[in-house]
């Protein structure tokens, strides 16, 4: 996908001025109630999708327009992130059903120079970062890349310690207020998203906002429309290498990145275990078949970021008449985009990228699972032991 390049940036520009010439378009107005910008500058969509439905929340909060930032890619090789204009993946015009936005890009263009002057250019964090006593919000991939996009220079730091996201919690939002007022504080210009991970529960409802935009839908529903006739099964298989070593710490991180989706926020349904992580292939092919017995589904459709296990679960459903397909050529939207329109989905509980298409899914009403939930007690290391010695015997 390409980035926000020059040439897109001129063809932008002398759209809006034709629009402007030709139907008396007028421009953005200012919002004198401020406004709420970041970078998205942690981890992948999966994650960076977490944060923006918490950015939303807090720009609503606030009451403050959200800037829609670029999602953040990473292409091999190459050392310098790229930006992906928000409206790439999604729509614009649901979002305002909830609250006001703003692409980054049309905010810049039009309003950088005069609400956000360059000598006015603030960034925001927590604590001083990277040993310095300032936030060094562009040291670093993909914090310099992101500003250089839209040539944002930072001329100062603010610290906003004491004062957190949670904007439903007591009277954080005017907390906000009183000590930036959008008269002194246009805009809030964020280091990091200005959001929790995973997204706080409160948060997770905003996903009704977030439609597809044509381009990434069109490409699901051809996709859909070539799978054979009945229903599908979507699953997500998370297994890449940086999915199994991150998997070795679940014991020890009981609500590993998006585990609280299904074991609760507070391990209500218990604590991760490695199989809810890293289901084993028996697991998989029993819950799987058991969801394809159960919806009378012809198909089975594989996401994965690295083994889709093709010609292992076909041979495991040929008696079925089912077959399994993916994707090609790799696209992680299209993959979530049918992800989100099957009979039945199963993904991965602790996969922050299985936790949208789960939160998409729960916003139509369509019904979701994961692997190896409900837990199974997994067996401690010594009955394993016991077992192995009793199977000897
Ligand atoms: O989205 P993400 O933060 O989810 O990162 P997790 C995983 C990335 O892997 C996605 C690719 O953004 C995709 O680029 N990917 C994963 C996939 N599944 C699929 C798939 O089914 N299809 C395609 N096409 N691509 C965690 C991170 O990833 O992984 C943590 O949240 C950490 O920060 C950890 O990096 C190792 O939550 O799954």
């Amino acid at each position: 996908m390409a980035g926000w390049d020059r040439a897109g940036s001129v063809f932008a520009y002398c759209f809006i001025l034709t629009l402007c010439l030709l139907g008396g378009y007028e421009g953005l107005e200012r919002d004198q109630n401020g406004y709420v910008m970041y970078c998205p500058c942690m981890g992948r969509f999966g994650n960076q999708a977490d944060h923006f439905l918490g950015a939303l929340g807090f720009a609503k909060g606030l009451n403050r327009t959200l800037v829609l930032p670029p999602w953040v890619e990473y292409k091999p090789g190459n050392p310098r992130s790229i930006q992906v204009p928000f409206n790439t993946y999604f729509k614009v015009e649901p979002l305002t059903k909830f609250h006001r936005v703003v692409l980054m890009h049309q905010f810049m263009e039009e309003l950088g120079s005069t609400v956000w002057p360059q000598e006015e250019r603030i960034a925001f964090c927590y604590v001083p970062r990277h040993n310095s006593e300032g936030c060094n919000a562009k040291e670093g991939n993909p914090f310099g890349p992101f500003w250089d996009t839209f040539g944002v220079d930072f001329v100062g730091s603010e610290f906003y310690r004491g004062l957190t996201y949670d904007v439903h919690y007591q009277n954080m939002a005017d907390k906000w207020s009183d000590l930036y007022p959008p008269s002194k504080w246009p805009v809030l210009a964020f280091t990091g998203a200005p959001a929790s991970f995973p997204v706080q529960e409160n948060n997770r409802g905003l996903h009704k906002y977030l439609e597809w935009s044509d381009a990434v839908l069109n490409k699901a529903k051809k996709f859909i429309n070539s799978l054979p006739y009945g229903h599908y099964i979507g699953i997500h298989l998370r297994n890449g290498v940086d999915w199994v070593r991150a998997c070795e710490h679940v014991h020890h991180s009981p609500n590993l990145f998006a585990a609280p989706q299904c074991l609760g926020y507070r391990n209500e349904h218990g604590k991760a275990t490695t199989e809810l992580c890293l289901p084993s292939f028996s697991t998989i092919v029993k819950k799987l078949k058991r969801v394809v017995k159960a919806t009378g589904a012809a198909s089975v459709f594989v996401a994965s970021d690295s083994d889709h296990l093709i010609p292992e679960l076909s041979k495991e459903l040929r008696k079925m008449k089912v077959s399994v397909h993916k994707h090609e050529p790799a696209d992680p939207h299209v993959d979530l985009a049918i992800l989100g329109r099957s009979k039945h989905y199963i993904g991965n509980c602790v996969s922050s990228f299985s936790a949208f298409a789960k939160r998409e899914r729960d916003a139509a009403g369509f019904p979701s699972s994961f692997w190896a939930f409900p837990l199974e007690k997994e067996k401690s290391a010594k009955q394993s032991a016991s077992a192995t010695r009793h199977i000897e015997l």
